[in-house]
């Protein structure tokens, strides 16, 4: 009997065969959307840098992608991804990682990344909880969800991610859940393209431990409430505050041109270098 190959699996280092993804995580959906994104682009996986922290979703493109991979540490990956756009501007520097990485322990990194507008593409997965670490309280976990750390109940309000990536300056900014594969994949094929900073964020169902914490159920289950609750942009505009509470907002929040920080880099030592 032959074994079908999946189509993306040329994408993949050939002795990677196991996942460390628990069944029914969104991070399968979130793989896919990349890879296809970069074999309908009909990009090099040679032509790539992936960088990602720690963290259920940092194992994303490592050890899986058949490309040069950076695990890097808790926070760090945009960090590890300026130097490497720096050094090496003619790659396509992509950055995968989780909520809590991106923008707990690694928040800094991401608001100046955008306020430089490097050319970086960063899927940001956001599945509101730490998944890796057995479901500790994130900037995106929903406000009054009972967690590991907060017993009796968060107190906190969360980010909204976009918003504040949008404010930042960020050249591309989009929103969309794991019950939209085919418009995350279109976000993160835009993101590829942009020539500066670009940050999708997938949101992403962690079946495990947010769904244990908020009581949601299986992936299926999460995934309903995604369908349900997910409003278009054009949608929401009209809407008060007040009508927007437990909706998740998706589309396209920013796609504008602007000044690069590499290319700019690249530029200025061109200029030195012929005093
Ligand atoms: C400096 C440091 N602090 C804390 C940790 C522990 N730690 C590892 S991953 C993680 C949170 C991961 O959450 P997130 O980025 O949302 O990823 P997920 O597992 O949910 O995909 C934490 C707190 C660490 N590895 N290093
Ligand atoms: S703990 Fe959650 S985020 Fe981590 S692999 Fe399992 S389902 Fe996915
Ligand atoms: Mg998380």
């Amino acid at each position: 009997m032959s074994v079908l190959a999946h189509p993306l699996r040329k994408y993949m280092r050939k002795h990677v065969t196991v996942t460390t993804t628990c069944p029914g995580c969104g991070n399968g959906i979130v793989t896919q959307a990349i890879l296809e994104s970069i074999d309908e682009l009909e990009l090099d996986m040679d032509d790539f840098v992936f960088v990602s922290g720690i963290g259920c979703s940092a194992w994303i493109p490592s050890p899986l992608f058949a490309a040069d991979t950076l695990h890097t540490t808790h926070g760090r990956p945009i960090a590890f991804a300026t130097g490497v756009k720096l050094c090496l501007p003619e790659k396509n520097v992509f950055v995968a990682s989780g909520d809590g990485d991106l923008t707990a322990i690694g928040g800094n990194h991401l608001i100046h990344a955008c306020r430089r507008n490097i050319d970086l593409t960063v899927v940001l997965v956001n599945n509101g909880i730490y998944g890796m670490t057995g479901g500790q309280t994130a900037p995106t976990t929903p406000r009054g969800v009972t967690t590991i750390t907060h017993p009796y109940g968060t107190l906190e309000h969360t980010f909204d991610i976009c918003a504040m990536v949008a404010a930042a300056g960020a050249s591309y900014v989009a929103r969309w859940t794991t019950y939209h594969p085919r418009q995350l994949k279109q976000a993160i094929k835009k993101g590829i393209q942009k020539k500066g900073f670009a940050m999708i964020e997938a949101v992403s169902q962690c079946p495990v431990q947010f769904g244990k914490v908020t009581k949601m159920g299986n992936a299926v289950d999460i995934l309903k409430h995604f369908k349900k609750n997910s409003i278009p942009i054009g949608k929401a505009k009209d809407k008060e505050p007040a009508q927007l509470e437990g909706k998740i907002v998706v589309g396209e929040f920013v796609d504008q041109e602007k000044a690069e920080l590499a290319s700019e880099w690249t530029r200025l030592s061109a200029q030195l270098m012929e005093k």
